[in-house]
């Protein structure tokens, strides 16, 4: 990389902090983290406080019809695509402040810092908020960015219900947050995305980056288990069609299937329902998600069949009704080699300790590396916790993986000089 008045250029580590502590006070959780879930009230004084810092920078917004957020700092080649940064500010229920905050806020503190230095960029940069990341309240995870690569529908992400009800489209109308553009049509020169590990590994290896060549791919089973609704007390056993048994043997087997195929593969259950879930009542309905994920595609295709195959036998032989729906997918993915390598030549440049690393958890960028050369640049974060309020790290890591982005995408946006 030629150099450039800026060659040791470094992001402002307390302006980024303060930043995504403001953030941090909107949607507040009830155990020091966040509660800015997708399309709620507090995700829409989100987005209106994005806008501002990022109008405040002369970036504009443009928004696309599922509400992603898109806001562009010029480049000086009007036909040169943009380089797209950007994550998620919607949370989970008992989020932390970081998990894709800090992405987005430090795609932002990238643009500031090119603003203070005066450095022009020769393809566009464009600053970006997905909607609905974690799908925590509409499944699946990922939903704008999948409509952006054409992996759903306008109308069936429109049609997504969160457990009250309500319909994403809805609800995106209420908060007023419907924008102009067609989703997916923007091109992209190339995707970077920073985000907390989200695991132990970083911390455990006392790296400062994560130089993440690949992403887990992810099945989202979705079980409707159909008991007989009976009284606990006076129904014998022998007499039970008990779909809340039948939930905890799949539960077990979901842990043996994935223990069997250790190492690199995980599989668990966050979300259940009991119908009517009274406590005297023996459940007629249970709906439960399975999570299973793995980097190694044939290992995530038959843990998925050994899972369907073997709740249906658990179902039969307790006579409980059993169907299935894959409400979330992707497939392992592989990210872009040369912007791969731009991560891992600036972590080098500046001299932070940094190691190659397979994603976790899902993220945006797995859907926008369908459309262009994507990668991402990883934080440690403390216990390697996440999708918890407790979720922390420190401004010195925040900071580290906010400098390499920043040289990473100027190696693809090109300063010009
Ligand atoms: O589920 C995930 O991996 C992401 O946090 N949405
Ligand atoms: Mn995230
Ligand atoms: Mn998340």
């Amino acid at each position: 990389m030629a150099a450039f008045a800026g060659e040791n250029m470094r992001i402002n580590a307390d302006r980024l902090w303060d930043t995504l502590m403001e953030m941090a006070k909107v949607g507040p959780g009830i155990a020091g983290g966040n509660n800015r879930q997708t399309l709620t009230d507090a995700d829409a004084e989100g987005r209106v406080l994005f806008q501002k810092w990022c109008e405040d920078a002369g970036l504009t917004m443009g928004v696309d019809k599922m509400g992603t957020m898109f806001m562009t700092r010029p480049g000086t080649d009007p036909d040169a695509l943009p380089v797209y940064v950007g994550s998620h500010l919607d949370t989970q229920p008992t989020g932390g402040k970081y998990d894709g905050v800090l992405g987005v806020l430090s795609a932002l503190e990238l643009a500031r810092t090119l603003n203070d230095l005066n450095i022009k960029t020769r393809h566009p940069i464009v600053v970006t908020n997905w909607a609905n990341e974690e799908g925590a309240r509409f499944a699946p995870a990922m939903l704008a960015s999948g409509v952006f690569a054409g992996i759903h529908t306008l109308e069936y992400a429109y049609g997504r219900k969160d457990p009250e009800g309500l319909s994403y489209g809805d609800e995106l109308k209420r908060i007023g947050w419907v924008g102009e553009e067609e989703v997916g049509a923007r091109k992209m020169h190339a995707y970077y995305e920073y985000h907390i590990e989200q695991g132990p590994i970083l911390e455990a290896e006392n790296k400062e980056i994560g130089v993440v060549t690949h992403c887990q791919g992810l099945w989202w089973l979705e079980f409707t288990l159909t008991g007989k609704e009976a009284h606990t007390g006076s129904t014998p056993m022998a007499m039970r069609v008990n779909a809340g048994l039948a939930m905890a043997r799949i539960l077990e087997m979901v842990q043996t299937v994935a223990m069997d195929a250790q190492p690199n593969a995980v599989g668990g259950v966050g979300q259940m329902f009991f119908s009517p879930n009274s406590r005297n009542v023996l459940p007629g309905k249970v709906t439960f998600s399975v999570d299973i994920r793995t980097a190694d595609q044939d290992k995530l295709d038959s843990m998925r069949a050994k899972i369907e195959t073997q709740a249906a036998e658990i179902c039969a032989e307790l006579g409980v009704g059993c169907s299935v729906e894959a409400v979330g997918h992707f497939d392992p993915v592989t990210f872009a080699p040369e912007l791969v390598a731009n991560v891992r030549d600036a972590a080098e440049e500046l001299g932070y300790s940094h190691m190659d690393i397979v994603s976790g958890a899902g993220h945006d960028a797995c859907w926008a590396a369908k459309m262009a050369p994507a990668t991402m640049v990883m934080c440690p974060c403390v216990d390697g916790l996440s999708h918890n309020e407790a979720e922390d790290i420190s401004k010195e890591w925040a900071t580290a993986g906010a400098d390499v982005l920043l040289r990473a995408v100027l190696k693809t946006a090109e300063i010009v000089e």
